[in-house]
């Protein structure tokens, strides 16, 4: 398979330095060798442009959505060059940077093909509109905007409005959200799988529980979006956010075997680590063990 990686050195949509650095990181730790080595031919297209910004930028358009100007501009980039990708018959394998990333390659997506599901594996929901984001940090706000609610410059990134069916997304790991998010949850019915519920059940359970509904659904392409915040802190420290009580690295390769074996999943994210946070390249090896697992099996 053809699988086209493509870096997003971004951080403005959390904030906080560090995450930029990662695609950088990951190359020089062996990125491209460990695509290469599962029989893939690996094409490393490079990072986008990130325009450099300021503090007045920060709050430019209000306090509710910070440095938006500059995430719409990279994510409407990256949204091209995720649909020429999946154009040219490859994988888009897109290393973050911050999870405000998902607007632009899930719209990528979105206009290869006109059904598609999303897979988001974090321990944030990252359905915070801007009315309701406690922190105006966009990594927060992706997956609502992605289903058309919240601010319109958000919704429409790359093309006009809503880009999944809210019934087609599936959250993961879940085990940190805002009042705001939980209200959505409810009101959109999604389909939720916390921690809480992880324990009770079995990964294992929970993966069927989706293949399940992908099936009734008849959903034929699945874009799968990996938060390393959604792995156990103890297993990925570097990271921005941790949350405790998260996924052991057995359980999120269990989880990836189950969702793999449908041959549904034609593109990936793989966002939030900092190089920066982390304690002796732990989650960089982590990352690298996750795409060297995830490439054996596409
Ligand atoms: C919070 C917010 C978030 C990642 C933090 C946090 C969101 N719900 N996502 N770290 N990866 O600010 O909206
Ligand atoms: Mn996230
Ligand atoms: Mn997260
Ligand atoms: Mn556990």
């Amino acid at each position: 398979m053809k699988i086209n990686v493509i870096g997003v050195p971004l951080n403005l949509g959390c904030d906080r330095e560090g995450v930029e650095r990662a695609p950088n990181h990951l190359r020089e730790r062996g990125l491209m060798k460990v695509i290469r080595q599962n029989g893939h031919r690996a094409f490393d297209l490079g990072n986008l442009y990130v325009p450099p910004v300021s503090e007045t930028d920060k709050f430019a358009r209000g306090k509710s959505m910070k440095y938006l100007d500059a995430i719409v501009e990279v994510n409407n980039n990256l949204a091209e060059l995720v649909y020429d990708t999946l154009r040219g018959g490859a994988f888009p394998l897109v290393i973050g940077g911050d999870h405000s990333l998902g607007l632009g390659s899930a719209s990528g997506v979105g206009k290869s093909f006109d059904d598609f599901g999303i897979i988001w594996l974090d321990a944030h929901g990252d359905i915070n509109t801007n009315e309701t984001s406690p922190s105006g940090n966009i990594h927060g706000m992706p997956l609502s905007a992605l289903m058309g609610m919240g601010s319109e410059e958000l919704v429409n990134i790359y093309a006009p409005g809503n880009k999944v069916n809210p019934q087609n997304v599936f959250l993961v790991g879940t085990r940190s959200l805002d009042e705001g998010e939980q209200v959505l949850i409810e009101r959109e019915r999604l389909s939720v799988y916390t921690m809480d519920t992880i324990h009770l059940k079995g990964i294992g359970f929970v993966a069927e529980d989706i293949k399940r509904k992908l099936k009734e659904r008849k959903i034929r392409n699945v874009h799968f979006s990996i938060d390393v915040d959604s792995i156990d802190p103890r297993f990925a420290p570097g990271t921005g956010t941790r949350v405790s009580e998260g996924l052991l690295p057995d359980e999120f390769k269990d989880f990836v075997d189950h969702i793999l074996s449908t041959n549904l999943v034609k593109s990936m994210d793989l966002v939030e680590l900092n190089p920066e946070l982390d304690t002796n390249d732990l989650t960089t090896n982590l990352c690298l063990d996750i795409i060297d697992y995830i490439t054996a099996r596409i």
